[in-house]
């Protein structure tokens, strides 16, 4: 038995939420829809989510502003003037308070709420949450919209505290801004963030020092302003394209599943096909371009060799661009990045490439910080290292399901959950985008409508049917765990230290945690699970 006595009123709600960024948000407007009593509670003080925390110079969007956006009401797809053909944060920050404003949801936001604890009392069927400020909420749903790259991580280098400049992570930047001018600044990491923020910091840096591990591959964005005959045929043709997202590979339309082998080409044809989609900027045309750039490392190695030699012809100084070229892992198998100037920022004087693959960071100083070969005084230092990606924001929450099994423990070998979606154990609790579902490898706004729509069906038939649970079976969660690693074990994903494995934590489990099937697929699996009495779920 597991009944939770709560000291002081709880918050009486049908579904609780944790999170308001895009999954929140929406799933606020969904659950309201079935007549829900609901409320998002949200640790930031604005919604947004990822886009409130990553507020870091160059953050935009790496897909498309068009498709970068909720497609459940025409009237604010059609109506939303985005400028840019990648969004910058601002203007995505901007989307997001307006569709807050226009769907009236923030009567049902509650910020600056950190919610530290949720526990399943069985005894009444309902979720006890605790949150930091003491205030308890008691729900009878609880849906987890907590984000996949929401807990940054800053490694656990010794001296952080000595350090007498100033030092930022990337996904908790200050609202103000900084201001890099004059100053000796220090990146580091090459990831995403770093790819992004680099170009611009080298502008403002009296010396930048980017400290990298791992060369990535970039890709260029080719962003610009929105072009209106563009944006007008596209809005003409919205409904289809996003239909055509929905049954598509990454939650993206434009991209068709690619049915010819790189390896069934001529050199001369795949080289002008690559040259073509670089010019045409963006990243899932690479990784759809043939049918086997994911699966065939000799396919693979078509594409990472074109890339290497545009890194090559655009680095001027032949040492920094050999370092800044990839060649540890098969290209796409780690988030590829998309980037504006990143390489040619390489050429300018006021900044240097510090390789700490072979001389690691070894402390951070009062001055700096030192690598195993040399020290460098720095006035400020960004950490661009990333986040303790999709199970980190749930394993900070004390979750506890049936009988007190802590989540953080069923998952210390690893995420397991059915479809992404529930937890054996764990019942009337869903997570948005969760491990073992598209989510990072598909557009996640797309996911998320996907995710919370099912969950609002299921919710909708467990009140017709008068049930008080909804729960995963342990054995339909086994078999989606091992199906979900089949597939990827059939891809070149799991062949990079990404931290789509975990592999960027030290002793974090190394376990494949997105579903990468494509969303189509997953879609497809989803519904016909629905369509046949919602097998592998228990509704009692
Ligand atoms: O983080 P990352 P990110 N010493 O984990 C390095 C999304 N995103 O914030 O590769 C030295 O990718 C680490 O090195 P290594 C997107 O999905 C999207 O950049 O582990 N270096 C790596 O270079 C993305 O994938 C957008 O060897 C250390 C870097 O830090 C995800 O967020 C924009 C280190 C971390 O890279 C995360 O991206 C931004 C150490 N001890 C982010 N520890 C867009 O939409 C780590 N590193 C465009």
């Amino acid at each position: 038995m597991n009944q939770v006595t709560p000291v002081q009123e709880a918050i009486e709600l049908d579904v609780a939420i944790i999170g308001a960024g895009l999954g929140g948000l929406y799933a606020i407007h969904r659950m309201r829809g079935l007549g829900f009593k609901t409320r998002a509670f949200e640790a930031g003080s604005g919604i947004g989510g990822t886009w409130f925390w990553n507020k870091y110079p160059g953050a935009r969007c790496d897909i498309e502003s068009l498709e970068y956006s909720y497609s459940f009401d025409d009237d604010l797809q059609q109506e939303w003037r985005w400028p840019e053909r990648y969004a910058t944060q601002p203007q995505i920050l901007a989307y997001i308070q307006h569709v807050a404003e226009r769907f009236d949801l923030m009567r049902d936001v509650q910020l600056n709420t950190h919610i530290t604890e949720a526990t399943f009392d069985t005894d009444i069927n309902r979720w006890i949450l605790k949150a930091s400020n003491g205030q308890i909420i008691s729900a009878r749903f609880c849906i987890m919209a907590t984000g996949n790259l929401s807990t940054p991580r800053v490694p656990d280098f010794k001296g952080i505290d000595t350090f007498e400049g100033k030092w930022y992570h990337s996904g908790m930047w200050p609202a103000e801004g900084v201001d890099f001018t004059g100053k000796r600044v220090g990146v580091i990491g090459t990831g995403s963030s770093g790819i992004q923020m680099i170009p611009l910091i080298a502008q403002q840096a009296e010396h930048l020092h980017v400290f990298q591990r791992t060369a990535n591959y970039c890709l260029p964005a080719r962003n610009g302003p929105m072009e209106r005959d563009h944006e007008s045929a596209f809005k003409a043709d919205y409904r289809k394209r996003r239909e055509e997202a929905r049954h598509s590979g990454f939650g993206v339309s434009g991209y068709p599943a690619p049915t010819q082998s790189a390896l069934d080409v001529t050199e001369e044809e795949r080289r002008k096909n690559y040259e073509m989609l670089w010019e045409r900027g963006g990243t899932i045309g690479f990784l759809t371009c043939y049918s086997d750039v994911l699966v065939n490392e000799e396919a693979n190695e078509t594409a990472a060799e074109f890339v290497r030699e545009k890194i090559r012809s655009t680095v001027k100084d032949p040492k920094v661009a050999a370092l800044l070229t990839p060649t540890d892992h098969p290209i796409g198998t780690k988030r590829l990045c998309l980037d504006t100037g990143y390489y040619e920022t390489y050429n300018r004087p006021n900044v240097s490439l510090v390789d700490v693959r072979s001389a690691p960071i070894q402390e951070i100083t009062p001055k700096g910080l030192r690598t195993a070969d040399q020290e460098f005084e720095l006035d400020a230092i960004v950490f661009a290292t990333g986040f303790d990606a999709m199970t980190g924001a749930l394993r900070e929450i004390d979750i506890r399901g049936i009988d007190g099994t802590r989540l953080a423990d069923k998952w210390n070998g690893g995420p397991t959950t059915y479809l992404g979606l529930m937890v054996a154990g764990f019942p009337n609790m869903f997570i948005v985008t969760g491990p073992g579902s598209p989510s990072v490898k598909s557009q996640m706004i797309h996911s998320i409508e996907q995710h919370i729509d099912w969950v609002s069906d299921l919710l909708k038939t467990a009140v017709e049917r008068q049930v008080h649970r909804v729960e995963a079976d342990m054995e339909a969660e086994t078999n989606w765990v091992s199906h979900v690693n089949e597939v990827a074990d059939a891809t070149l994903y799991p062949k990079a230290n990404s931290w789509y494995i975990g592999a960027n934590i030290p002793g974090k489990p190394r376990v494949f945690m997105p579903y990468v099937a494509g969303v189509g697929t997953y879609r497809k699996v989803c519904d016909e699970i629905a369509a046949d009495d919602y097998r592998g779920l228990k509704l009692s």
